[in-house]
């Protein structure tokens, strides 16, 4: 089926929309079985990188020097660490530290989405810790007492960890309060639902499965349509002062 060049997604300096029919996917080192779709790199402006991995069964993934996130959308994977295996479901999230000794390994076909950051210390920051999680169990806070726009927060809000990962659930017709300008940059998976996202000057119509990164300072504002929830998960750089690690 030809498209005959026309796709919602689009590339601007100060964000990407990414749209599932424009995804190409790549075999990267340290990965077996895996295919990655790269959804943000430093080659896009991006201070990290946010692929998702597309596992056959037994595919393997191995350890980062950077921090990973981990979110499975579907499948069933395996995460060794030393003698201990976790399994993660869909909905199911691990953190690891830089460094962390660990290896993935996909029990039935799977994807899951895969960020990687480096780590920025912060002097008396203590080391930030592995974590796990389900999305199912994490509780959900109405965003500035809005009960119909909710947030859950997977990782610790303190300042060991150098980025946040949310979720946001929108009711429909639901929508931000404002149009946000921020310094923190973003990386965003629509998981449900869909609606109207305006990034920078340009509005679009977006849906379960986009992809959208959004630079420091990109205007953005999101409402909800349809009849169900529109859900995703929001990456954000943290609790580090602008300037950090750029003075000599
Ligand atoms: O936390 C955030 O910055 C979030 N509200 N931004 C967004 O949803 N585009
Ligand atoms: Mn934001």
């Amino acid at each position: 089926m030809h498209h005959l060049g026309s796709t919602r997604s689009s590339l601007k300096p100060d964000h990407l929309l990414q749209t599932p029919d424009t995804f190409i996917r790549t075999p990267l080192p340290g990965a077996e079985g895996v295919q990655f779709v790269i959804h943000a790199a430093p080659q896009l402006g991006a201070r990290f990188t946010e692929m998702t991995a597309e596992f056959t069964e037994g595919g393997t993934l191995g350890p980062t020097q950077a921090q990973r996130f981990l979110y499975v959308l579907e499948g069933r994977l395996g995460l060794t660490l030393g003698r201990k295996t976790r399994a993660l479901a869909p909905g199911g999230f691990a953190y690891l530290p830089h460094s962390a000794p660990h290896a993935v390994h996909a029990k039935t076909a799977a994807r899951a989405i895969v960020i990687e950051k480096p780590y920025q210390r912060q002097a008396g920051a203590a080391r930030p810790e592995m974590l796990f999680g389900k999305q199912s169990e994490v509780p959900a806070t109405p965003v500035l007492g809005d009960e119909s726009l909710r947030v859950q927060m997977l990782l610790p809000d303190d300042s060991s960890y150098d980025f946040a990962m949310n979720i946001m659930t929108y009711d429909p017709g639901a929508a931000l309060p404002m149009v946000e300008v921020h310094v923190m940059e973003h990386g965003l998976l629509m998981l449900e639902g869909g609606g109207i996202y305006r990034l920078g000057d340009s509005w679009y119509s977006v849906k379960a499965g986009d992809f959208i990164w959004m630079r420091a300072f990109c205007p953005q504002w999101f409402g909800a349509l349809g009849k169900k929830p529109a859900k995703y998960l929001i990456y954000k750089d943290s609790r580090r002062h602008p300037l950090e690690g750029r003075c000599a």
